[in-house]
């Protein structure tokens, strides 16, 4: 991992085949479809594959994935989120210059986000783009744009210079995920293809991570053990979109709303 703790990032790593990646997109592309008509559990799904689709809960305790995050991070893990980023197919949707660990309220950074494909992302897709080594700074200041273009929720972006020639374009076929450490200066394009381009940018942590703020919000052990108590441990899904499932994702939606930054 001498990449990664040079560069702040490593991609691509192979982590399922496209067949499995496949198979994922058509389980939750069903759940879309399913809640059409529901908007508001339509966003509870995708801020929470991994709480309301089985499929999700098997991909973020994934052998590889965890190999990949057990590297930087040592053997016990949890994942402190999981949500999808979608551009539709000719999207004009983009996620500025941003560092991840400056909204949410962690007191370190002993966290690294695995972004997997679930479709094809390529540079005319919109994949990320990173800028090497940036992780080695600390908390840069970043502005909210509030532009509606912007995936991020307020469109936060870094407000110092970024050079866009110093960035790296992570391309990744479907099955494919970058790796990337919390402080890492990154951002994405538009999405030009007619593909739509789904990922799921799961956000592992060491249990000895907290809050700052000493609330508990959900999270999932996939390896290891937790010695900590820092965070409320869910149990696997209780089943495809169940109601039990949502009541839970809401809480918890509800607590994040009051303590991310
Ligand atoms: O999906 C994207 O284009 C950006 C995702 C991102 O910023 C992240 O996973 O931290």
């Amino acid at each position: 991992m001498l990449k990664y703790t040079q560069e702040g990032f490593v991609a691509p790593l192979d982590i399922i085949s496209k067949d499995e990646a496949q198979l994922l997109r058509e389980d939750l592309e069903n759940a879309e479809l399913e809640l059409a008509d529901e908007p508001e559990k339509l966003a509870l799904l995708k801020a929470y594959p991994e709480r309301l689709l089985p499929s999700f809960d098997q991909l973020i305790r994934n052998e590889n994935l965890i190999t990949a995050a057990s590297a930087v991070l040592g053997p016990n893990l949890m994942v402190w989120s999981a949500g999808l980023f979608i551009k539709e197919k000719n999207s004009s949707k983009i996620v500025s210059w941003h560092q991840d660990l400056t909204y949410w309220g962690l007191d370190d950074d002993a966290e690294t986000t695995c972004w997997i494909a679930i479709s094809r992302a390529h540079a005319d897709s919109g994949c990320m783009k990173f800028v090497p080594g940036s992780h080695k700074n600390k908390i840069v200041p970043h502005k909210d744009t509030y532009s509606e273009d912007n995936l991020l929720s307020r469109g936060q972006e870094i407000s110092v210079k970024v050079n866009e020639n110093d960035a790296v374009t992570a391309a990744l076929d479907a099955g494919q995920a970058s790796m990337h450490h919390g402080l890492l200066f990154h951002s994405s394009g538009p999405n030009t293809s007619n593909d739509r381009r789904i990922g799921s940018a799961i956000r592992y942590i060491k249990p000895s991570m907290k809050q700052e703020s000493g609330d508990k919000p959900i999270v999932s052990l996939v390896s290891g053990k937790d010695d900590f108590g820092n965070f409320k441990i869910a149990d696997a899904p209780k089943g495809w979109l169940s109601e039990e499932d949502f009541e839970l994702c809401r809480q918890d939606k509800a607590l994040k709303k009051r303590i991310l930054l």
